[in-house]
């Protein structure tokens, strides 16, 4: 019997919970509850963590889940660590839907950096005018160069006060588009983008516009992760979940 929890929390995940919903397959939803208001999912949803690798097992054999996706974003590494390990230990199947990384086009000018360090690291002395487009969890290592001005865009208003002292903060869920983020570039009269590489449809509209305007950007490699099955679109993990005999 097959019993599925999606580790949720990005369009691919949506997708997929569609898609499970459509069919009738008995499957759970999981969102961290990092936002005050997530999107509903059309399956049962649960919000919050689990606790660690230990809760997590305990959730998985409490549940009689017997297939994991790992539909997290490419930046949740600490879920995605914890999930590979859970699940080896329960001896639950896992995978990983995960979108490619963007990759530059002729005539982008995009510097690679490592990690947030990385990314502080390559914005010039000089101040600049930064659209820091990473969300919130990771702005206290920009606060070594507080001489930019920063444009924030946050899912949720900030409950504490930023780090950055000379920054504006856009409220938006996206995904966006284009348009609305030339616009955004030109109306904050933005010289230089910091993005992690997350890939996908959803956010990839920054980039699209920041070529428009012919802006660098400095793009945040994905961390690394243990060795897993990552499959990169809907029918292949549609497929899997059906193929993959219970563990
Ligand atoms: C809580 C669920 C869907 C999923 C939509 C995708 C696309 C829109 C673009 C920019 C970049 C950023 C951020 C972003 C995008 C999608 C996807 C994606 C980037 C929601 C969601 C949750 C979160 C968490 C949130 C993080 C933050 C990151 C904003 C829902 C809307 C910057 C990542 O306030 C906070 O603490 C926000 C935290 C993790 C990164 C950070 O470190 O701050 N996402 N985003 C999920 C949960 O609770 O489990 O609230 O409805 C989902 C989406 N955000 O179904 O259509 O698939 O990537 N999310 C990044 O990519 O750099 C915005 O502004 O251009
Ligand atoms: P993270 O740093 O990898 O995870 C930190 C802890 O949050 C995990 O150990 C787990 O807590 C909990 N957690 C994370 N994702 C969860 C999920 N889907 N369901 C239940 N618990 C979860 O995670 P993050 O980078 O903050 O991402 C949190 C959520 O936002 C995820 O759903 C992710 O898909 C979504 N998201 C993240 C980004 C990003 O840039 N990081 C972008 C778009 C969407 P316990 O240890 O207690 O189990």
């Amino acid at each position: 019997m097959t019993r599925t929890l999606v580790l949720g929390g990005t369009t691919e995940a949506s997708t997929l919970a569609r898609a499970l919903a459509d069919s009738g397959a008995d499957a759970v939803f999981s969102y961290a509850g990092r936002t005050a208001k997530p999107v509903p999912q059309p399956l049962p949803m649960r919000l919050g963590g689990f606790g660690g690798i230990v809760g997590l097992r305990a959730y998985l054999r409490e549940n009689d889940i017997s297939h994991v996706v790992d539909a997290t974003h490419p930046f949740a590494a600490q879920m995605s660590r914890n999930a590979l390990q859970a699940c080896a230990e329960a001896g639950v199947a896992i995978c990983t839907f995960e979108r490619p990384p963007w990759q530059a086009e002729a005539g982008d000018t995009w510097c690679h950096v490592p990690d947030m360090a990385g990314a502080v690291a390559a914005l010039p002395q000089q101040a600049a005018r930064v659209f820091l487009a990473i969300g919130k969890q990771n702005l206290a290592p920009f606060a070594a160069k507080p001489q930019h001005y920063y444009l924030l865009r946050l899912v949720d208003a900030p409950a504490a006060d930023l780090p950055l002292p000379d920054c504006t903060v856009e409220l938006a869920r996206g995904p966006f588009d284009p348009a609305g983020d030339l616009a955004l570039l030109r109306r904050h009269r933005i010289s230089h983008i910091v993005a992690k590489n997350a890939g996908g449809t959803g956010a990839v509209a920054k980039l699209t516009a920041a070529r428009a305007l012919g802006l660098p950007i400095i793009m945040i490699d994905r961390p690394r992760l243990p060795a897993r099955r990552v499959l990169g679109s809907l029918a292949e993990v549609l497929a899997w979940l059906s193929h993959v005999s219970d563990a």
